[in-house]
């Protein structure tokens, strides 16, 4: 198997390493330099036909996109730790906060970064108007997120797991186009701390 990716800040690629590392598994690794447009070449083209990143090969020569996807493979490949629950109720819950995460805070802030940063501007038509709206809905996703984490360690529960690594890779990617955490969601920072001093966190 190879994995293609990019380096941080990019956060897609950074949800699979850090799963990885949580695994404690080591996978040959591709860069496909984002600045030099190398996804939408079209070697790389053949292996993802929306031209993002991450991408795994399989050793039977097909190719996975996404970085859930992705995961939940190495996940059937590596069940322990388990990331993406055990029980029924475990997995639906951790599919839920994926999916909460992914629409209600990665969403605007994809919004913010496609719309109002200068590294997009070259990338399409920007509308700033609505870039900077988006900063509302992430402030208020943060809100809601605390009071959430206000009685439990982890986003899904008491365990940390696959939606951990989506919020936290959101939260960081989030910091470096200037969107942080308020400073008094004290229950999302404890947790962004909680999370930042796992050593997954250097991936
Ligand atoms: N839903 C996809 C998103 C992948 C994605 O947007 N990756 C970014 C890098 S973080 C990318 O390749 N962007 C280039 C583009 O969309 O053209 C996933 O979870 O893997």
């Amino acid at each position: 198997m190879k994995l293609y990716g990019e380096d941080n800040p990019a956060p897609n690629p950074r949800r699979v390493r850090i799963f990885l590392a949580e695994k404690g598994l080591t996978l040959e690794q591709e860069r496909v330099p984002l600045r030099e447009r190398a996804h939408k070449a079209s070697a790389f083209l053949e292996k993802n036909t929306l031209g993002q990143v991450p991408v795994l090969e399989l050793d039977d020569g097909s190719y996975l996109s996404e970085s859930v996807s992705i995961c939940r493979y190495l996940e059937g490949l590596h069940p322990t730790p388990p990331l993406f629950g055990v029980s029924p109720k475990e997995q639906a819950v951790i599919d839920m906060w994926i999916r909460r995460i992914e629409l209600q805070l990665m969403m605007p802030i994809a919004h913010i970064w496609r719309h109002t940063h200068p590294l997009t501007a070259s990338l399409l038509t920007q509308f700033t108007d609505f870039g900077e709206s988006n900063r509302a809905h992430v402030e208020r996703a943060y809100r809601w997120l605390d009071t959430e984490l206000a009685d439990r360690e982890f986003i899904a529960g008491d365990a940390y797991s696959m939606a951990d690594i989506i919020a936290q890779t959101t939260a960081d990617f989030g910091r470096f186009i200037g969107v942080s955490v308020p400073e008094d969601c004290a229950a999302v920072q404890a947790w962004l701390t909680r999370v930042t001093d796992r050593p997954s966190a250097t991936a």
